[in-house]
């Protein structure tokens, strides 16, 4: 069908640290044969789909958390899930932790087309937590430590039938991950995450509270952009630490369609109409006709906010 786009949001349950790669690439197998069963062309997978959440360990040593990243990829425990792909015609979206031959770090994102091939890769952007070990957070948040911040901007691709992007995470906070992919003419994001049920720096703010903010963040994404976003949990407890699950698929004009309910490895399903996004890129955000950039340079200009001077 011109513009359906069937996509299977695969969630994952928690990762144990002692759980192999071997035994994880099983779990995310079975969810995508579930899909292609389900008759699904996109799977999308979460964030660091094939690890624990490490980002919550100090190490006094970088080097100690190489073990936790991907040299290759496809490698030799991933490559199960390209060949499922290929030989069954069904893409999918992977989060990862890429270690590059130059010897940089990223939290990143790839997607696979219906033939296997990696046609596009994104790295995160915005990079939340802290680089140094802080002991009043009631737990750690490393990825300024552990992680660059992404190097390639925030690009769509023309496959599977539309124009698909990819964020992670915390880049759903910031709207100007969904706008700069609006600006391409995005249908369709996908995005993974790993989010604490609890803040290190509030322990009073309850895990309601997270995943009202989860959501707020992808229904508005979708709905000022014109675009379907699929946003996929991690969850779970894992080292008891643990993680909000809420996966979702919501539709441009922002309301969740589907949902999972529980915080296991869960697959859901909606069949993304991308001809639903005209309406709203034609009228109401139709950014050619509304947009006044001129009136926008703080927005690239300005990092941190500067209020008035106190009189
Ligand atoms: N996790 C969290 C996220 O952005 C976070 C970190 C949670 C930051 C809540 C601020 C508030 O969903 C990752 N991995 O980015």
């Amino acid at each position: 069908m011109p513009g359906i786009v069937k996509v299977g949001a695969a969630q994952s349950g928690p990762i144990q640290k002692d759980e192999g790669r071997q035994a994880v690439v099983g779990r995310l197998l079975a969810l995508m044969k579930e899909a292609h069963a389900r008759g699904c062309d996109l799977v999308v997978f979460t964030e660091l789909a094939l690890t624990t959440f490490f980002p919550r360990y100090y190490a006094d040593d970088r080097a100690e958390m190489d073990s936790w990243f991907e040299t290759e990829m496809p490698g030799a425990a991933t490559r199960p899930l390209f060949e499922f792909a290929a030989g069954n015609g069904i893409g999918f979206s992977l989060g990862y932790a890429e270690l590059t031959p130059e010897g940089r770090h990223f939290n990143t994102q790839i997607l696979v087309d219906k033939t296997g091939a990696v046609i596009g890769k994104y790295r995160k952007v915005h990079l939340p937590g802290h680089a140094e070990h802080e002991p009043e957070r009631t737990f750690q948040h490393l990825e300024k430590r552990y992680f660059e911040p992404g190097d390639i901007g925030f690009p769509v691709w023309r496959t599977l039938g539309g124009v698909m992007g990819m964020c992670i995470c915390n880049d759903r906070r910031w709207p100007e991950t969904f706008r700069v992919m609006g600006l391409q003419g995005v249908e369709l994001i996908m995005l993974g995450y790993n989010t604490p049920s609890g803040n290190s720096l509030k322990p009073e703010e309850s895990a309601e509270t997270r995943m009202h903010h989860s959501r707020l963040c992808m229904q508005a994404g979708a709905y000022q952009n014109a675009t379907w976003v699929v946003g996929v949990a991690k969850a779970g407890e894992e080292d008891g630490h643990h993680l909000i699950a809420g996966t979702c698929i919501i539709d441009p004009d922002g309301f969740v369609v589907t949902e999972a309910e529980t915080e296991d490895d869960e697959l859901v399903v909606y069949d993304c109409d991308l001809d639903e996004t005209k309406f709203l890129k034609e009228t109401t955000f139709n950014f050619e006709a509304h947009r006044r950039v001129e009136h926008y340079r703080l927005i690239a200009d300005r990092t941190g906010a500067k209020p008035p001077p106190e009189d």
